[in-house]
């Protein structure tokens, strides 16, 4: 396997520093360009900004990069790439290929090589009509087997959010609210649904990681994290706007892993763009709130061990 790991985030993997993890499904596959790549490298500052060293995740011609430089993001979006789930990793890396990885391949990775905290936009779920179509992201399956620390404005809005609801219980993935009781609707701050508990601090969400730890589960814990205000879509009117989308989809037979950037698309165009300034926000904001995290960990960590000499 063709594995590159970026010198900085080799030395904050040895040296032990707070390290987050970015997906670039969003950059390759959400955002437009140059929308795309001006977000991705603001996450990244965001997260030097707090004190961590962020390692964006992608695979360029088969090899999987942890930590992509500004150079090889900008590579990635030329080639084409595609969408690379979990399990589509296999053949990308033996084929050679080049891709934007998921929720699901990200986290996976960072886990797989010791980063234990990662930040997107929204999860992928339990999308609208799975009852007939059976399309549930393996973003969620991931996430019930990753022990990780994963900062999401929740799910995105195009999804079943209360089906989504019951299968992250199922799956027995702690969910947090973020100085929230709600789960967040992506674009949206609020939603009806509440979540099982709510945080104030960054310290508060380390603390809640270090516990699932301790117990031994397997789950990530899922930090929902509300877009901010001033960017954000009301409820309501974004409702109707997926709703719109949705139907349009369902006309169109997109099917499999082209719904999700179909629909963000449609919705980008409808909202006249506000979704994609809420999708922005969101992330710079979610990158922000993860390297907090991370650094709670490393210094609850070192206290932890001090109190155990
Ligand atoms: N959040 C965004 N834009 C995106 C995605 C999430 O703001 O494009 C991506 C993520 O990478 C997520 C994926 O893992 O969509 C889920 O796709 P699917 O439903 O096909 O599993
Ligand atoms: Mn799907």
């Amino acid at each position: 396997m063709k594995l590159k790991i970026s010198r900085e985030v080799m030395a904050a993997l040895r040296e032990k520093q707070p390290l987050v993890a970015l997906e670039t499904a969003v950059i390759t596959h959400g955002l437009p360009a140059p929308l795309n790549l001006e977000t991705g490298m603001a996450m990244e500052a965001a997260v030097r900004a707090a004190g961590a060293v962020p390692c964006t995740v992608g695979v360029l011609q088969g090899a999987a990069i942890l930590g992509l430089s500004a150079r090889e993001m900008e590579e990635l979006v030329r080639q084409k790439p595609v969408k690379l789930g979990l399990r589509d990793l296999p053949a990308a890396l033996a084929l050679g290929q080049s891709g934007g990885t998921t929720v699901a391949a990200t986290a996976y990775l960072a886990r797989r090589f010791g980063i234990k905290v990662f930040a997107t936009g929204g999860i992928g779920g339990v999308h609208r009509g799975a009852t007939a179509t059976f399309d549930i992201s393996g973003d969620l399956q991931v996430l019930a087997h990753t022990p990780i620390t994963v900062v999401a404005a929740g799910a995105k809005a195009i999804l079943d959010l209360k089906l989504t609801l019951e299968y992250l219980e199922t799956m027995g993935i702690p969910l947090l609210g973020y100085r929230t009781s709600h789960f967040p609707a992506f674009y949206a701050p609020d939603s009806p649904y509440p979540l099982p508990a709510r945080v104030e601090t960054a310290a508060e969400a380390a603390q809640a990681a270090l516990m699932r730890d301790e117990l031994g589960l397997a789950a990530a814990l899922l930090v929902c994290n509300p877009v901010p205000a001033a960017s954000g879509i009301p409820y309501v009117e974004l409702m109707e706007a997926v709703e719109t989308v949705s139907r349009e989809i369902t006309g169109r037979k997109v099917a499999g892993k082209e719904v999700t950037p179909a629909m963000l698309k449609r919705l980008a165009e409808i909202t006249g763009g506000r979704t994609l300034a809420a999708n922005q926000a969101l992330l710079i904001e979610n990158a922000r709130l993860a390297a907090e995290i991370a650094l709670e960990l490393y210094k609850q960590k070192s206290e932890s061990t001090v109190n155990a000499k």
